[in-house]
């Protein structure tokens, strides 16, 4: 496993910005998981990929990073009208099929961050699968610009959590 790493942390360093980041583990690839920049003063963060599954269901079923307190799955329902923020205590990942991470969607939310994530600069997450086990993948950030979500925020409309966390500046309609 430790080996299995290091050869893939080594790859996606030599891959440069140039290639999307994969990972993978048994019949399972996660690619391209990325966040988006957050100032030192930011107690959330948020982070996003796409898993393709080769192989029968799976279930992700938590996420630890040591950039955060804790890591949550998160989705976003609609509740009258507004956009809130779900914890989801685990996610499927359908057999021989696709799971993907997006802003507006799911998400992996970051709470009680105690690092900045810094634009071009990669951390890293392990995402725990009930079947597959264990993955280690290193998280591109990326700034609001090049992220292509203008000023989007995925930290609106959070629910009963965003006043504690004080993560939410941004007005609700800006989630899409
Ligand atoms: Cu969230």
């Amino acid at each position: 496993m430790k080996h299995q790493l290091a050869s893939i942390m080594l790859l996606a360093a030599l891959g440069g910005a140039a290639l999307a980041e994969e990972y993978r583990l048994g019949d399972l690839v996660v690619q391209d998981p990325w966040a988006r920049e957050m100032p030192p003063v930011s107690a959330t963060g948020a982070l996003w990929f796409r898993v393709v599954n080769h192989g029968g269901a799976d279930r992700i079923v938590s996420v630890q990073s040591p950039f955060a307190e804790r890591a949550e799955l998160h989705t976003h329902e609609l509740e009258d009208g507004v956009a809130k923020m779900r914890h989801l205590p685990s996610v499927e990942v359908p057999a021989h099929g696709d799971l993907v991470f997006e802003p507006g969607d799911r998400h992996v939310m970051l709470i009680g961050l105690n690092e900045a994530l810094v634009a071009g600069e990669s951390f890293p997450v392990t995402i725990r699968f009930a079947q597959a086990g264990e993955m280690e993948v290193l998280v591109r950030v990326r700034s609001s610009e090049t992220a292509g979500y203008g000023g989007l925020s995925i930290h609106s409309g959070h629910s009963e959590d965003a006043d504690e966390l004080s993560g939410s500046r941004d007005p609700p309609e800006a989630i899409a």
